[in-house]
């Protein structure tokens, strides 16, 4: 493949911008070389500007459940933008949007809609201390839940789970009031809670873990976790930034039967445009500014344009034939994928949820962010050489998952197939 603009670009980035990027995993250096610039995307396309085409497993880390492009989104788009950007006013689409959350996220009794998944975490972070009075919060190993300070914190040294930074520049003082266990531990959650149960204002999670790859609960955690967070008045958030709209279409909440406190939205809410929400308990949300103290705000919050994305892509995803064939493409590249190792002599574990999935390249069953690290992360590197260098853009990480599209064709997913058989023999 020819990479030669990308290249050139890359280096010209290098010298403006961080790492060239605007966001770190983008930059390729979990699996090397040189990340490609894109010119443009359609359907489950996306094509570089050396004029390379990929069929596209990342859509955006998400977003993209409709495929690149889509008509009716971009059709919206146009129209809306003719109206005007941003008003720093309320309009009818913010309403619109929030209705149409509301009623898919009956845990949302009101939402509020922000610019990013991490403004979305740590606003209802913020909002639990709030309500709570308590200033404890805690995570779970692996789980990312955006930038925020109080959640760049990994478990602290030996046994105790008091928190330390997992990146310079964050304050000891908002690391000690992080307390993190690892996922899918019930016993570890609940001797925790035993210890600090009543000094911790909110457990956050997200409840299938995509920022390690694909993580699922395991049978009867989540259950526990609401059974424990009731117990000691603890708010329980399900970061569904990842997971909602993407695991089903009520997110892990509807597909595992469980009901949190608060919910953190993202992604697929925004349609491709910087979208992120949070929502709740109405006693909760009612703390929210200005009805009541807990401040939060944002000049570009529902903003007409991401409202309108919004909006699009959840009208689609509201008809009845979408889930069906988004399950009925996830079946047969899951299929397709589980073959394709066997055949190739090589041992990987394959998890999905809906329509997110991760193949880890290791024997050992993957239920939390320590199995999960037992990954060959160099035969990762080597996959996804191949699999890129055949035309089919996965996620540059072992650690990220994978998504499909409702534009995703059989004959992509054969095509992709084909791809990793020859890229799992050459790793
Ligand atoms: P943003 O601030 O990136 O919109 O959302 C943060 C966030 C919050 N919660 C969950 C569960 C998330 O997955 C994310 C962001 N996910 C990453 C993918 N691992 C976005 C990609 C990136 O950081 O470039």
């Amino acid at each position: 493949m020819n990479w030669k603009k990308s290249r050139l670009l890359f280096r010209q980035a290098l010298d403006l911008i961080p790492g060239g990027v605007n966001s770190p995993v983008r930059a390729f250096k979990a699996v090397g070389g040189n990340p490609l610039f894109i010119e443009q995307a359609k359907g489950s396309k996306i094509y570089d500007v050396d004029g390379n085409e990929y069929i596209d497993y990342i859509l955006s880390w998400g977003p993209m459940i409709l495929g690149h492009s889509h008509p009716s989104v971009l059709k919206a788009l146009h129209s809306a933008i003719d109206k005007g950007t941003s008003f720093g006013a309320p309009t009818p689409l913010e309403v619109e949007l929030a209705r149409r959350v509301i009623d898919v996220y009956p845990s949302c009794e009101k939402i509020r809609m922000v610019n990013s998944g991490t403004e979305a975490t740590l606003s209802a972070i913020r909002v639990a201390r709030g309500f709570t009075g308590r200033d404890k919060i805690v995570k779970f190993e692996g789980c990312y839940h955006g930038h925020a300070d109080g959640l760049l914190v990994k478990a602290g040294s030996g046994a105790t789970t008091f928190g330390v930074p997992d990146s310079p520049g964050v304050p000891k003082s908002y690391a000690k009031d992080t307390l993190t266990v690892p996922f899918n531990d019930i016993k570890a959650f609940k001797s925790l809670l035993r210890r600090e149960g009543k000094s911790i204002a909110c457990v956050i999670l997200e409840p299938v873990v995509g920022n390690i790859g694909c993580v699922l609960p395991k049978e009867g955690f989540l259950d526990a976790l609401r059974q424990e967070t009731r117990r000691y008045g603890i708010v329980l958030i399900f970061d569904e930034v990842m997971t909602g709209f993407r695991v089903a279409y009520g997110g892990a909440q509807a597909y595992y039967g469980i009901r949190p406190d608060m919910t953190c939205l993202g992604k697929v809410i925004g349609g491709g445009m910087p979208v992120g929400a949070y929502g709740g308990r109405r006693d909760i949300m009612s703390l929210v500014a200005p009805e009541g103290p807990v401040y939060q705000a944002g000049t570009l919050s529902g903003n007409p344009v991401a409202m309108t994305a919004g909006i699009e892509t959840l009208k689609i995803l509201a008809k009845e034939e979408t889930y069906k064939k988004l399950e009925k493409t996830m079946r047969s590249l899951e299929k397709g994928l589980r073959d394709a190792a066997r055949r190739a002599g090589v041992r990987t574990r394959f998890y999905r949820a809906g329509t997110m999935f991760c193949t880890y390249f290791t024997e050992t069953e993957v239920v939390d962010y320590a199995t999960a690290k037992t990954a060959d992360t160099n035969r990762f590197a080597r996959f996804f050489t191949g699999m890129l260098t055949r035309g089919i853009n996965i996620a540059p990480s072992q650690f990220e998952a994978g998504f499909i599209s409702l534009s995703h064709s059989e004959k992509d997913i054969e095509k992709t197939v084909r791809a990793a058989y020859e890229a799992f023999k050459e790793c």
